[in-house]
Protein backbone atom coordinates (compact mmCIF):
# COMPACT_ATOMS: atom_id res chain seq x y z
CA UNK A 1 0.00 0.00 0.00
CA UNK A 2 1.33 3.31 -1.09
CA UNK A 3 -0.47 5.33 1.14
CA UNK A 4 1.42 3.98 4.65
CA UNK A 5 4.62 5.11 6.16
CA UNK A 6 6.92 2.31 6.68
CA UNK A 7 7.37 3.43 9.95
CA UNK A 8 7.69 0.37 11.98
CA UNK A 9 10.82 -0.84 9.34
CA UNK A 10 13.50 0.49 11.22
CA UNK A 11 16.86 -1.03 9.36
CA UNK A 12 18.53 0.32 6.23
CA UNK A 13 18.60 -3.12 4.73
CA UNK A 14 15.33 -3.56 4.96
CA UNK A 15 14.19 -0.15 4.13
CA UNK A 16 15.52 -0.58 1.48
CA UNK A 17 13.56 -3.62 0.02
CA UNK A 18 10.14 -2.08 0.08
CA UNK A 19 8.29 -2.43 -2.75
CA UNK A 20 4.21 -3.07 -3.65
CA UNK A 21 3.04 -6.50 -3.31
CA UNK A 22 2.49 -7.16 -7.03
CA UNK A 23 6.16 -7.24 -7.46
CA UNK A 24 6.83 -8.78 -4.61
CA UNK A 25 4.23 -11.67 -5.96
CA UNK A 26 5.90 -11.80 -9.68
CA UNK A 27 9.52 -13.13 -7.84
CA UNK A 28 7.92 -16.06 -6.74
CA UNK A 29 8.17 -18.68 -10.19
CA UNK A 30 5.73 -21.80 -10.92
CA UNK A 31 6.10 -24.66 -8.96
CA UNK A 32 8.10 -22.97 -6.22
CA UNK A 33 7.49 -24.72 -2.45
CA UNK A 34 6.37 -21.42 -0.32
CA UNK A 35 6.22 -21.49 3.40
CA UNK A 36 3.42 -19.49 4.75
CA UNK A 37 3.26 -17.58 8.09
CA UNK A 38 -0.13 -17.38 9.75
CA UNK A 39 -1.83 -19.76 12.26
CA UNK A 40 -5.93 -20.42 12.48
CA UNK A 41 -6.41 -17.38 10.54
CA UNK A 42 -4.08 -15.21 12.48
CA UNK A 43 -0.79 -13.64 11.24
CA UNK A 44 -0.86 -14.43 7.91
CA UNK A 45 0.46 -12.76 5.09
CA UNK A 46 -2.99 -10.97 3.41
CA UNK A 47 -1.15 -9.15 0.17
CA UNK A 48 1.17 -11.39 -1.32
CA UNK A 49 -0.89 -14.10 -1.71
CA UNK A 50 -3.85 -12.01 -3.33
CA UNK A 51 -1.54 -10.92 -5.96
CA UNK A 52 -0.27 -14.65 -6.58
CA UNK A 53 -3.67 -15.13 -6.73
CA UNK A 54 -3.89 -12.79 -9.75
CA UNK A 55 -0.83 -13.54 -11.19
CA UNK A 56 -2.05 -17.00 -11.46
CA UNK A 57 -5.22 -15.73 -13.08
CA UNK A 58 -3.71 -13.71 -15.67
CA UNK A 59 -1.26 -16.48 -16.70
CA UNK A 60 -3.49 -19.37 -16.98
CA UNK A 61 -6.09 -17.00 -19.05
CA UNK A 62 -3.10 -16.77 -21.40
CA UNK A 63 -2.60 -21.16 -21.58
CA UNK A 64 0.58 -20.82 -19.30
CA UNK A 65 1.19 -22.66 -16.34
CA UNK A 66 1.39 -21.68 -12.73
CA UNK A 67 0.62 -23.28 -9.29
CA UNK A 68 2.80 -23.04 -6.22
CA UNK A 69 3.11 -25.28 -3.40
CA UNK A 70 2.05 -23.88 0.22
CA UNK A 71 2.55 -24.87 3.62
CA UNK A 72 1.69 -23.00 6.63
CA UNK A 73 1.34 -22.67 10.48
CA UNK A 74 -2.04 -24.00 9.94
CA UNK A 75 -5.14 -22.66 8.75
CA UNK A 76 -5.08 -19.17 7.17
CA UNK A 77 -7.37 -16.32 6.06
CA UNK A 78 -9.66 -16.51 2.96
CA UNK A 79 -6.94 -13.60 1.66
CA UNK A 80 -4.23 -17.05 1.52
CA UNK A 81 -6.25 -20.38 1.06
CA UNK A 82 -9.27 -18.25 -0.23
CA UNK A 83 -8.08 -16.68 -3.08
CA UNK A 84 -5.26 -19.26 -4.38
CA UNK A 85 -7.67 -22.38 -3.87
CA UNK A 86 -9.96 -20.10 -6.11
CA UNK A 87 -7.28 -19.13 -8.83
CA UNK A 88 -6.10 -23.10 -8.68
CA UNK A 89 -3.24 -21.60 -8.00
CA UNK A 90 -1.82 -24.44 -5.29
CA UNK A 91 -1.00 -28.23 -6.53
CA UNK A 92 0.51 -29.27 -2.93
CA UNK A 93 -1.14 -27.81 0.49
CA UNK A 94 -0.02 -28.67 4.16
CA UNK A 95 -0.63 -29.02 7.32
CA UNK A 96 -4.03 -27.95 8.07
CA UNK A 97 -6.59 -25.81 6.24
CA UNK A 98 -9.99 -25.02 7.29
CA UNK A 99 -10.96 -22.82 4.11
CA UNK A 100 -14.07 -24.52 1.81
CA UNK A 101 -12.80 -23.13 -1.30
CA UNK A 102 -9.66 -25.04 -0.70
CA UNK A 103 -11.18 -27.84 0.66
CA UNK A 104 -13.38 -28.20 -2.54
CA UNK A 105 -10.04 -28.49 -4.32
CA UNK A 106 -8.50 -30.77 -2.37
CA UNK A 107 -11.62 -33.13 -2.23
CA UNK A 108 -11.91 -33.02 -6.07
CA UNK A 109 -8.43 -33.58 -7.18
CA UNK A 110 -6.83 -30.31 -7.92
CA UNK A 111 -4.36 -30.12 -4.90
CA UNK A 112 -2.75 -32.59 -3.33
CA UNK A 113 -2.95 -32.15 0.37
CA UNK A 114 -0.86 -33.86 2.82
CA UNK A 115 -2.42 -33.69 6.45
CA UNK A 116 0.15 -33.46 9.28
CA UNK A 117 0.13 -32.91 13.06
CA UNK A 118 1.30 -29.53 13.45
CA UNK A 119 4.19 -30.08 15.71
CA UNK A 120 6.21 -32.08 12.61
CA UNK A 121 5.91 -30.05 9.61
CA UNK A 122 8.96 -27.34 10.50
CA UNK A 123 11.13 -30.15 11.73
CA UNK A 124 10.80 -32.62 8.76
CA UNK A 125 11.01 -29.20 6.24
CA UNK A 126 14.20 -28.58 8.04
CA UNK A 127 15.35 -32.18 7.72
CA UNK A 128 14.89 -32.20 3.62
CA UNK A 129 11.92 -34.31 3.26
CA UNK A 130 9.83 -32.08 1.13
CA UNK A 131 13.18 -30.47 -0.97
CA UNK A 132 14.22 -26.85 -0.89
CA UNK A 133 11.81 -24.52 0.49
CA UNK A 134 12.09 -22.03 -2.43
CA UNK A 135 10.35 -18.76 -0.74
CA UNK A 136 9.23 -18.31 2.84
CA UNK A 137 6.15 -15.12 2.97
CA UNK A 138 5.73 -13.65 6.53
CA UNK A 139 4.03 -11.62 8.25
CA UNK A 140 5.74 -9.42 11.60
CA UNK A 141 4.60 -6.23 13.10
CA UNK A 142 7.90 -4.28 12.74
CA UNK A 143 11.83 -4.25 12.07
CA UNK A 144 14.13 -3.25 14.80
CA UNK A 145 17.03 -1.14 14.30
CA UNK A 146 19.32 -3.62 14.33
CA UNK A 147 17.05 -5.93 11.87
CA UNK A 148 15.12 -8.65 14.25
CA UNK A 149 11.84 -9.41 12.98
CA UNK A 150 8.85 -8.55 15.64
CA UNK A 151 6.62 -11.35 15.12
CA UNK A 152 2.47 -11.16 14.15
CA UNK A 153 -0.42 -12.65 15.76
CA UNK A 154 1.07 -15.71 15.56
CA UNK A 155 4.68 -17.68 14.81
CA UNK A 156 3.79 -20.75 13.36
CA UNK A 157 6.80 -22.32 11.82
CA UNK A 158 7.74 -18.87 11.04
CA UNK A 159 11.45 -18.65 12.18
CA UNK A 160 11.94 -22.48 10.40
CA UNK A 161 10.44 -20.92 7.31
CA UNK A 162 13.27 -17.93 7.77
CA UNK A 163 16.12 -20.20 8.53
CA UNK A 164 15.60 -22.65 5.45
CA UNK A 165 14.25 -20.77 2.41
CA UNK A 166 16.21 -19.74 -0.06
CA UNK A 167 14.79 -16.29 -0.55
CA UNK A 168 12.31 -14.18 2.07
CA UNK A 169 9.12 -11.91 1.47
CA UNK A 170 8.24 -9.90 4.41
CA UNK A 171 4.88 -8.43 4.98
CA UNK A 172 4.61 -5.44 8.01
CA UNK A 173 1.44 -5.28 9.07
CA UNK A 174 0.87 -1.89 10.59
CA UNK A 175 -2.96 -2.94 11.89
CA UNK A 176 -1.45 -5.02 14.92
CA UNK A 177 -0.75 -3.07 18.06
CA UNK A 178 2.81 -2.61 18.48
CA UNK A 179 2.52 -3.64 21.97
CA UNK A 180 2.49 -6.74 20.60
CA UNK A 181 6.55 -6.81 20.81
CA UNK A 182 6.94 -9.22 23.98
CA UNK A 183 4.42 -11.32 23.83
CA UNK A 184 6.67 -13.56 22.16
CA UNK A 185 8.94 -16.66 22.87
CA UNK A 186 10.92 -17.24 19.88
CA UNK A 187 12.75 -20.43 20.06
CA UNK A 188 14.01 -23.44 17.33
CA UNK A 189 14.33 -27.01 18.44
CA UNK A 190 17.39 -27.68 16.42
CA UNK A 191 18.65 -30.45 14.74
CA UNK A 192 19.34 -33.80 16.50
CA UNK A 193 21.28 -35.08 17.62
CA UNK A 194 22.14 -31.50 18.91
CA UNK A 195 18.59 -31.24 20.22
CA UNK A 196 18.34 -30.27 24.33
CA UNK A 197 15.33 -30.24 26.43
CA UNK A 198 12.71 -27.73 26.09
CA UNK A 199 13.04 -25.84 29.90
CA UNK A 200 9.07 -25.59 30.21
CA UNK A 201 8.50 -26.70 33.45
CA UNK A 202 5.79 -24.07 33.59
CA UNK A 203 3.24 -22.23 31.46
CA UNK A 204 4.43 -19.28 32.04
CA UNK A 205 8.35 -19.98 31.30
CA UNK A 206 10.22 -18.64 28.39
CA UNK A 207 13.02 -20.49 26.46
CA UNK A 208 13.71 -18.01 23.63
CA UNK A 209 13.40 -14.16 22.47
CA UNK A 210 10.46 -12.02 21.62
CA UNK A 211 11.82 -11.66 17.92
CA UNK A 212 12.85 -13.96 15.19
CA UNK A 213 15.50 -13.54 12.92
CA UNK A 214 17.18 -13.66 9.00
CA UNK A 215 19.69 -13.05 7.23
CA UNK A 216 18.98 -9.71 5.16
CA UNK A 217 20.67 -10.95 2.19
CA UNK A 218 17.86 -13.21 1.90
CA UNK A 219 15.33 -11.08 1.97
CA UNK A 220 14.03 -9.79 -1.52
CA UNK A 221 10.91 -7.69 -0.55
CA UNK A 222 9.77 -6.19 2.36
CA UNK A 223 5.57 -5.18 1.73
CA UNK A 224 3.84 -2.60 3.54
CA UNK A 225 0.32 -3.48 4.87
CA UNK A 226 -2.07 -1.96 7.19
CA UNK A 227 -5.19 -5.23 6.93
CA UNK A 228 -7.06 -6.64 9.71
CA UNK A 229 -7.73 -10.63 10.02
CA UNK A 230 -10.71 -11.63 9.42
CA UNK A 231 -11.35 -14.95 11.93
CA UNK A 232 -15.11 -16.28 11.50
CA UNK A 233 -17.42 -15.20 14.46
CA UNK A 234 -18.80 -17.82 17.00
CA UNK A 235 -22.20 -18.33 16.99
CA UNK A 236 -24.00 -18.28 20.42
CA UNK A 237 -23.72 -21.61 22.63
CA UNK A 238 -26.64 -23.57 21.74
CA UNK A 239 -28.26 -26.43 24.16
CA UNK A 240 -26.09 -29.40 22.85
CA UNK A 241 -22.93 -27.32 23.36
CA UNK A 242 -23.93 -26.17 26.21
CA UNK A 243 -24.43 -29.95 28.00
CA UNK A 244 -21.09 -31.22 26.22
CA UNK A 245 -19.14 -28.69 27.86
CA UNK A 246 -21.39 -29.33 31.27
CA UNK A 247 -20.23 -33.28 31.31
CA UNK A 248 -16.87 -32.14 30.55
CA UNK A 249 -16.82 -30.11 33.72
CA UNK A 250 -18.79 -32.93 35.52
CA UNK A 251 -15.87 -35.80 34.48
CA UNK A 252 -13.19 -33.08 36.27
CA UNK A 253 -15.13 -32.48 39.15
CA UNK A 254 -15.49 -36.34 39.56
CA UNK A 255 -11.44 -36.46 38.93
CA UNK A 256 -11.06 -33.86 41.73
CA UNK A 257 -13.17 -35.29 44.08
CA UNK A 258 -11.29 -39.45 43.61
CA UNK A 259 -7.66 -37.47 43.99
CA UNK A 260 -6.83 -38.89 40.48
CA UNK A 261 -6.40 -34.17 39.86
CA UNK A 262 -5.89 -31.88 42.35
CA UNK A 263 -8.54 -29.74 43.35
CA UNK A 264 -6.06 -26.47 44.32
CA UNK A 265 -4.56 -26.09 40.59
CA UNK A 266 -6.31 -27.95 37.37
CA UNK A 267 -3.98 -29.21 35.45
CA UNK A 268 -2.91 -26.70 32.14
CA UNK A 269 -6.07 -27.41 29.64
CA UNK A 270 -5.90 -27.65 25.90
CA UNK A 271 -8.54 -26.76 24.01
CA UNK A 272 -9.44 -27.52 20.20
CA UNK A 273 -10.81 -24.91 18.05
CA UNK A 274 -14.81 -23.81 17.28
CA UNK A 275 -17.81 -23.47 19.18
CA UNK A 276 -17.48 -26.86 21.02
CA UNK A 277 -14.53 -26.69 23.16
CA UNK A 278 -15.50 -22.66 23.45
CA UNK A 279 -18.57 -24.42 25.34
CA UNK A 280 -16.38 -26.14 27.67
CA UNK A 281 -14.64 -23.22 28.73
CA UNK A 282 -17.62 -21.54 29.57
CA UNK A 283 -18.89 -24.43 31.13
CA UNK A 284 -15.61 -24.60 33.54
CA UNK A 285 -16.40 -20.44 34.39
CA UNK A 286 -20.09 -21.51 35.20
CA UNK A 287 -18.77 -23.83 37.63
CA UNK A 288 -16.97 -21.16 39.34
CA UNK A 289 -13.22 -21.90 38.45
CA UNK A 290 -10.45 -19.17 38.87
CA UNK A 291 -6.76 -18.95 38.14
CA UNK A 292 -6.43 -21.39 35.70
CA UNK A 293 -3.76 -22.08 32.74
CA UNK A 294 -3.79 -23.03 29.90
CA UNK A 295 -0.86 -24.63 27.12
CA UNK A 296 -3.03 -24.76 23.87
CA UNK A 297 -2.46 -23.64 20.49
CA UNK A 298 -5.29 -21.22 19.70
CA UNK A 299 -6.34 -18.14 21.88
CA UNK A 300 -10.03 -17.30 20.61
CA UNK A 301 -12.55 -14.74 21.85
CA UNK A 302 -13.90 -17.34 24.64
CA UNK A 303 -10.65 -17.19 26.06
CA UNK A 304 -10.11 -13.42 26.18
CA UNK A 305 -13.27 -13.27 28.12
CA UNK A 306 -11.94 -15.78 30.54
CA UNK A 307 -8.34 -14.15 30.97
CA UNK A 308 -10.25 -10.70 31.81
CA UNK A 309 -12.80 -12.03 34.33
CA UNK A 310 -9.49 -14.08 35.91
CA UNK A 311 -11.25 -17.76 35.25
CA UNK A 312 -8.01 -18.24 33.17
CA UNK A 313 -4.34 -16.50 34.76
CA UNK A 314 -1.96 -17.24 31.97
CA UNK A 315 -2.60 -18.77 28.26
CA UNK A 316 0.46 -20.36 26.15
CA UNK A 317 -0.47 -20.69 22.76
CA UNK A 318 0.88 -20.32 19.19
CA UNK A 319 -1.87 -17.65 17.89
CA UNK A 320 -4.37 -14.92 18.75
CA UNK A 321 -7.05 -15.57 17.09
CA UNK A 322 -9.53 -13.47 17.37
CA UNK A 323 -12.71 -11.61 15.60
CA UNK A 324 -12.83 -7.83 14.94
CA UNK A 325 -14.73 -7.23 18.09
CA UNK A 326 -12.28 -9.40 20.49
CA UNK A 327 -9.66 -7.78 18.56
CA UNK A 328 -10.62 -4.40 18.98
CA UNK A 329 -11.01 -5.25 23.13
CA UNK A 330 -7.43 -6.84 23.14
CA UNK A 331 -5.73 -3.62 21.41
CA UNK A 332 -7.55 -1.66 23.97
CA UNK A 333 -6.29 -3.49 27.17
CA UNK A 334 -3.25 -4.63 25.68
CA UNK A 335 -1.09 -3.71 28.70
CA UNK A 336 -3.14 -6.49 30.38
CA UNK A 337 -3.05 -9.03 28.03
CA UNK A 338 0.80 -9.62 27.26
CA UNK A 339 1.03 -10.11 30.85
CA UNK A 340 -1.23 -13.21 30.90
CA UNK A 341 -0.33 -14.03 27.03
CA UNK A 342 2.84 -15.73 25.60
CA UNK A 343 2.63 -17.05 21.75
CA UNK A 344 5.37 -20.17 20.73
CA UNK A 345 6.23 -21.38 17.62
CA UNK A 346 3.83 -24.70 16.80
CA UNK A 347 7.11 -27.16 17.42
CA UNK A 348 6.78 -25.70 21.17
CA UNK A 349 3.01 -25.09 21.91
CA UNK A 350 2.77 -28.36 20.56
CA UNK A 351 5.58 -30.08 21.90
CA UNK A 352 4.95 -34.07 22.53
CA UNK A 353 7.88 -33.33 25.42
CA UNK A 354 6.51 -30.51 27.41
CA UNK A 355 2.66 -31.64 26.96
CA UNK A 356 3.53 -34.76 28.60
CA UNK A 357 5.92 -32.92 31.36
CA UNK A 358 3.37 -30.36 32.27
CA UNK A 359 0.16 -32.76 31.95
CA UNK A 360 -2.20 -31.29 29.30
CA UNK A 361 -5.63 -32.32 29.73
CA UNK A 362 -5.99 -32.28 26.04
CA UNK A 363 -9.64 -31.44 24.57
CA UNK A 364 -10.88 -31.45 20.81
CA UNK A 365 -13.53 -31.73 18.63
CA UNK A 366 -14.15 -34.99 16.23
CA UNK A 367 -16.07 -36.28 13.14
CA UNK A 368 -17.10 -39.65 15.19
CA UNK A 369 -15.75 -42.53 17.39
CA UNK A 370 -16.57 -46.30 17.00
CA UNK A 371 -17.60 -48.25 20.29
CA UNK A 372 -13.99 -48.89 20.79
CA UNK A 373 -12.92 -45.34 20.56
CA UNK A 374 -10.94 -44.93 17.45
CA UNK A 375 -11.91 -41.30 16.64
CA UNK A 376 -11.88 -39.92 12.97
CA UNK A 377 -11.15 -36.01 13.03
CA UNK A 378 -10.63 -35.56 9.78
CA UNK A 379 -12.67 -37.61 7.02
CA UNK A 380 -16.45 -37.66 6.30
CA UNK A 381 -17.56 -40.65 5.56
CA UNK A 382 -13.81 -41.62 5.26
CA UNK A 383 -12.70 -40.16 2.12
CA UNK A 384 -13.94 -35.84 2.50
CA UNK A 385 -11.40 -34.30 3.93
CA UNK A 386 -12.61 -31.72 6.44
CA UNK A 387 -9.76 -29.75 7.30
CA UNK A 388 -7.10 -32.09 8.76
CA UNK A 389 -5.45 -33.57 12.09
CA UNK A 390 -4.31 -30.28 13.32
CA UNK A 391 -2.83 -30.29 16.39
CA UNK A 392 -5.28 -32.73 17.68
CA UNK A 393 -2.97 -35.50 17.83
CA UNK A 394 0.05 -33.76 19.33
CA UNK A 395 -1.97 -32.82 22.46
CA UNK A 396 -4.19 -36.23 22.52
CA UNK A 397 -1.44 -38.30 22.66
CA UNK A 398 0.24 -36.54 24.84
CA UNK A 399 -1.88 -35.17 27.04
CA UNK A 400 -2.38 -36.46 31.08
CA UNK A 401 -5.92 -36.79 30.20
CA UNK A 402 -7.16 -36.69 26.25
CA UNK A 403 -11.08 -35.84 25.98
CA UNK A 404 -12.71 -35.78 23.06
CA UNK A 405 -15.71 -33.92 22.30
CA UNK A 406 -18.65 -34.11 19.77
CA UNK A 407 -22.72 -33.43 19.36
CA UNK A 408 -24.18 -37.53 19.06
CA UNK A 409 -25.36 -36.91 15.93
CA UNK A 410 -24.84 -34.76 12.84
CA UNK A 411 -27.32 -33.48 9.95
CA UNK A 412 -30.04 -32.96 11.91
CA UNK A 413 -29.78 -37.05 12.97
CA UNK A 414 -29.15 -38.44 10.26
CA UNK A 415 -25.31 -39.16 10.89
CA UNK A 416 -24.04 -40.72 14.46
CA UNK A 417 -21.40 -39.82 15.88
CA UNK A 418 -20.89 -42.51 17.54
CA UNK A 419 -20.53 -45.99 14.87
CA UNK A 420 -19.70 -49.68 14.64
CA UNK A 421 -16.27 -48.76 12.86
CA UNK A 422 -14.64 -45.62 12.17
CA UNK A 423 -14.25 -45.24 8.70
CA UNK A 424 -10.80 -43.15 9.17
CA UNK A 425 -9.01 -43.35 12.03
CA UNK A 426 -6.66 -40.45 13.33
CA UNK A 427 -6.69 -41.25 16.57
CA UNK A 428 -6.64 -44.89 17.74
CA UNK A 429 -8.01 -46.63 20.65
CA UNK A 430 -4.30 -46.16 22.46
CA UNK A 431 -4.73 -42.52 22.53
CA UNK A 432 -8.36 -41.75 23.34
CA UNK A 433 -9.50 -41.72 27.05
CA UNK A 434 -12.67 -40.26 27.50
CA UNK A 435 -15.57 -39.48 24.71
CA UNK A 436 -18.13 -36.98 25.68
CA UNK A 437 -21.66 -36.19 24.06
CA UNK A 438 -24.51 -34.29 25.30
CA UNK A 439 -25.35 -37.41 26.88
CA UNK A 440 -22.28 -38.33 29.17
CA UNK A 441 -18.77 -38.84 28.89
CA UNK A 442 -17.74 -42.21 28.14
CA UNK A 443 -15.08 -42.77 30.42
CA UNK A 444 -12.29 -45.66 28.44
CA UNK A 445 -9.57 -45.64 30.78
CA UNK A 446 -8.56 -49.01 32.18
CA UNK A 447 -10.56 -50.73 29.87
CA UNK A 448 -10.92 -53.46 27.37
CA UNK A 449 -12.26 -53.26 23.94
CA UNK A 450 -15.29 -54.86 25.27
CA UNK A 451 -15.70 -52.50 28.50
CA UNK A 452 -14.97 -49.72 26.19
CA UNK A 453 -18.34 -50.53 23.92
CA UNK A 454 -20.26 -50.19 26.97
CA UNK A 455 -19.20 -46.82 27.81
CA UNK A 456 -19.87 -46.00 24.57
CA UNK A 457 -23.09 -47.21 23.87
CA UNK A 458 -24.47 -44.99 26.36
CA UNK A 459 -23.40 -41.77 25.80
CA UNK A 460 -24.92 -42.37 21.79
CA UNK A 461 -28.07 -40.67 20.58
CA UNK A 462 -30.75 -42.40 21.87
CA UNK A 463 -32.16 -42.83 18.64
CA UNK A 464 -28.88 -44.82 17.40
CA UNK A 465 -28.36 -46.96 21.10
CA UNK A 466 -30.05 -50.06 20.66
CA UNK A 467 -28.67 -50.40 16.94
CA UNK A 468 -25.17 -50.18 18.54
CA UNK A 469 -25.77 -52.64 20.96
CA UNK A 470 -27.17 -55.18 18.17
CA UNK A 471 -24.25 -54.71 15.95
CA UNK A 472 -21.75 -55.35 19.18
CA UNK A 473 -23.87 -58.29 20.79
CA UNK A 474 -24.45 -59.95 17.18
CA UNK A 475 -20.12 -59.33 16.68
CA UNK A 476 -19.10 -60.79 20.29
CA UNK A 477 -21.88 -64.31 19.18
CA UNK A 478 -19.51 -65.12 16.73
CA UNK A 479 -17.33 -67.91 16.83
CA UNK A 480 -14.50 -66.20 16.58
CA UNK A 481 -15.42 -63.19 18.30
CA UNK A 482 -11.80 -62.34 19.49
CA UNK A 483 -10.50 -59.73 21.35
CA UNK A 484 -12.37 -56.68 19.33
CA UNK A 485 -15.39 -58.45 17.99
CA UNK A 486 -16.43 -56.70 14.66
CA UNK A 487 -19.11 -57.78 11.97
CA UNK A 488 -15.88 -57.05 8.72
CA UNK A 489 -19.17 -57.11 6.35
CA UNK A 490 -21.21 -54.69 8.54
CA UNK A 491 -18.52 -52.56 9.88
CA UNK A 492 -18.88 -49.62 7.82
CA UNK A 493 -22.28 -50.19 6.78
CA UNK A 494 -23.92 -47.03 8.31
CA UNK A 495 -21.74 -45.16 6.40
CA UNK A 496 -22.21 -46.88 3.03
CA UNK A 497 -25.96 -46.75 3.99
CA UNK A 498 -25.40 -42.92 4.58
CA UNK A 499 -24.16 -42.22 1.09
CA UNK A 500 -27.31 -44.37 -0.50
CA UNK A 501 -30.13 -43.19 1.38
CA UNK A 502 -29.08 -40.09 3.38
CA UNK A 503 -29.22 -41.40 6.48
CA UNK A 504 -27.41 -44.10 8.34
CA UNK A 505 -30.91 -44.92 10.38
CA UNK A 506 -32.45 -48.14 9.04
O1 LIG B 1 -20.80 -29.31 9.29
O2 LIG B 1 -20.26 -26.94 9.04
O3 LIG B 1 -21.54 -28.16 7.28
O4 LIG B 1 -22.59 -27.66 9.50
O5 LIG B 1 -18.77 -31.06 10.69
O6 LIG B 1 -19.05 -29.88 13.18
O7 LIG B 1 -20.22 -30.23 15.35
O8 LIG B 1 -19.85 -27.87 14.48
O9 LIG B 1 -17.96 -29.31 15.38
O10 LIG B 1 -16.78 -27.13 14.74
O11 LIG B 1 -16.02 -28.66 16.61
O12 LIG B 1 -15.77 -29.33 14.21
C1 LIG B 1 -13.75 -32.41 13.82
C2 LIG B 1 -14.34 -30.69 12.14
C3 LIG B 1 -15.43 -30.68 14.38
C4 LIG B 1 -13.01 -30.03 14.21
C5 LIG B 1 -14.12 -30.97 13.62
C6 LIG B 1 -19.99 -31.78 10.45
C7 LIG B 1 -21.04 -30.90 11.07
C8 LIG B 1 -20.54 -29.52 10.67
C9 LIG B 1 -18.50 -29.15 12.15
P1 LIG B 1 -21.35 -27.91 8.74
P2 LIG B 1 -19.36 -29.27 14.63
P3 LIG B 1 -16.60 -28.49 15.28
C10 LIG B 1 -6.88 -27.54 17.66
C11 LIG B 1 -7.16 -28.97 17.39
C12 LIG B 1 -9.47 -31.50 13.85
C13 LIG B 1 -8.42 -30.47 14.20
C14 LIG B 1 -8.29 -30.24 15.68
C15 LIG B 1 -11.63 -30.31 13.59
C16 LIG B 1 -19.04 -29.67 10.80
O13 LIG B 1 -12.94 -30.22 15.58
O14 LIG B 1 -11.34 -29.85 12.50
O15 LIG B 1 -8.89 -30.87 16.50
N1 LIG B 1 -10.80 -31.13 14.31
N2 LIG B 1 -7.43 -29.31 16.02
O16 LIG B 1 -22.32 -31.17 10.56
C17 LIG B 1 -20.19 -35.87 8.82
C18 LIG B 1 -19.83 -36.61 11.00
C19 LIG B 1 -19.81 -35.25 11.43
C20 LIG B 1 -19.98 -34.27 10.45
C21 LIG B 1 -19.70 -33.32 12.40
N3 LIG B 1 -19.67 -37.60 11.87
N4 LIG B 1 -20.01 -36.86 9.71
N5 LIG B 1 -20.16 -34.57 9.15
N6 LIG B 1 -19.90 -33.09 11.10
N7 LIG B 1 -19.65 -34.64 12.62
C22 LIG B 1 -6.80 -26.51 16.58
C23 LIG B 1 -5.74 -26.72 15.52
O17 LIG B 1 -5.33 -27.78 15.26
C24 LIG B 1 -5.22 -25.56 14.78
Amino acid sequence: MDNIKPTRVKNTQFINKIMSAKQAAELIPHNALVGFSGFVGSGCPLVVPVEIANRAKELHAKGEEYQIKALSGASTDLNLDGVLAEADAVSFRSPFITDRTMRGNINTNKTQYLDMHLSTLAQQVEAGFFGKLDFAVIEIIGVTEDGKLIPSTSIGNNQVWLNVADKVILEVNHFQPEQLEGVHDVATLGKPPYRVPLEIKDVRDRIGTPYMTVDPDKVVAVVITETTDRVNKFTPLDDISKAIGDNVVQFIKQEEAAGRLPKDKLLPLQSGIGNVANAVLSGLKRAGYKDLVCYSEVIQDGLLELLKDGVVEMASAASLSLTPEASAEFRENVDFYREHIVLRPQEISNSPEVIRRLGVIAMNGMLEADIYGNVNSTNVMGTQMMNGIGGSGDFARNGHLSIFLTPSTAKDGAISSIVPFVSHVDHTEHDTMVIVTEYGFADLRGKSPKQRAAEMIKIAHPDYREMLQDYFDRACSQPKAGQTPHLLSEALSWHDRFNKTGTMKK
